[in-house]
């Protein structure tokens, strides 16, 4: 097996048993073509089990979320309809290593390649890497830390997303503020990011798949139990409770 598809194997494996491997820059750092070359080999894995991949997700596209993980880069990544969650749905915190959660804006890609439609989200990463410490490559052979995410109810955005209040809330208490505006100075830029990375690293972006835009805000743990709700001002709201036991 050739080093590419063993890091796949290592990350799948971690992620499964929620435990996590130390990442490859602690000993031989891998380049950026490699790194997404181990990310399609880790989602070939998941495809292989049935999943399907239904979006694609972009980090680091805040300047709160590039210094919290003091990495530069805007990085795309891979959802699979396995990793989601339904809006007030909930999610089995033991499956994870050492979730995070941020609120994001997620879009709808149409049959012209436009944004149809927009909605609130949150995002669930979990590096498998101990520490949730990593540098680029590590990161991106990681599927970008994805782990889950739900999506509030789909609006067509009738004014520009560009500075909206963003609001995240643990059991009902405000734990992040933000603006949209974090979102490469507005969220609607993430089109033209995605698809460039997408063309630079072999992805498909097509009709009807969903994009993460990015963190409007720093990720915060996710509470082992509990309920956490998203708001952006004019699109609403998307929840996800965490608990014990399975998903619901
Ligand atoms: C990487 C994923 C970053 C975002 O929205 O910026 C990301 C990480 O922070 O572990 O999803
Ligand atoms: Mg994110």
């Amino acid at each position: 097996m050739n080093a590419i598809d063993h890091l796949a194997l290592t990350l799948d494996r971690a992620q499964q048993d929620a435990a996590p491997i130390d990442p490859p820059s602690a000993t031989a750092p891998i380049g950026i073509a490699e790194a997404y070359a181990t990310q399609h080999a880790l989602l070939a894995r998941r495809t292989d089990r049935g999943e399907r991949i239904v979006g694609l997700k972009l980090g680091f596209t805040s300047a709160a979320k590039a210094r919290q993980m003091s990495v530069a880069d805007v990085i795309l990544g891979a959802l699979t309809d396995g990793m989601q969650v339904v809006d007030g749905g909930t999610i089995d915190s033991r499956a994870c290593i050492h979730p995070r959660i941020e609120p994001e804006v997620a879009y709808l890609i149409g049959e012209d390649g436009r944004i149809e439609a927009a909605a609130p989200a949150l995002e669930i990463i979990d590096s498998r890497y101990r520490a949730f410490r990593f540098d680029l490559g590590d990161v991106v052979a990681d599927d970008t830390s994805a782990a889950a995410y739900a999506i509030g109810s789909w609006m067509r955005p009738e004014s520009d997303l560009s500075n909206r209040a963003v609001r995240l809330e643990i059991d009902g208490r405000l734990v992040q503020t933000g603006s949209t505006a974090a979102i490469l100075g507005d969220p609607a830029r993430a089109l033209a990011a995605a698809s460039r990375l997408a063309r630079t690293h072999g992805f498909a972006l097509r009709a009807g798949m969903i994009l993460l835009a990015g963190a409007a805000t720093v990720a915060v743990p996710l509470p082992r139990r509990g309920v956490v709700e998203a708001t952006v001002s004019g699109l609403g709201r998307v929840s996800i409770r965490t608990d014990e036991g399975g998903r619901a």
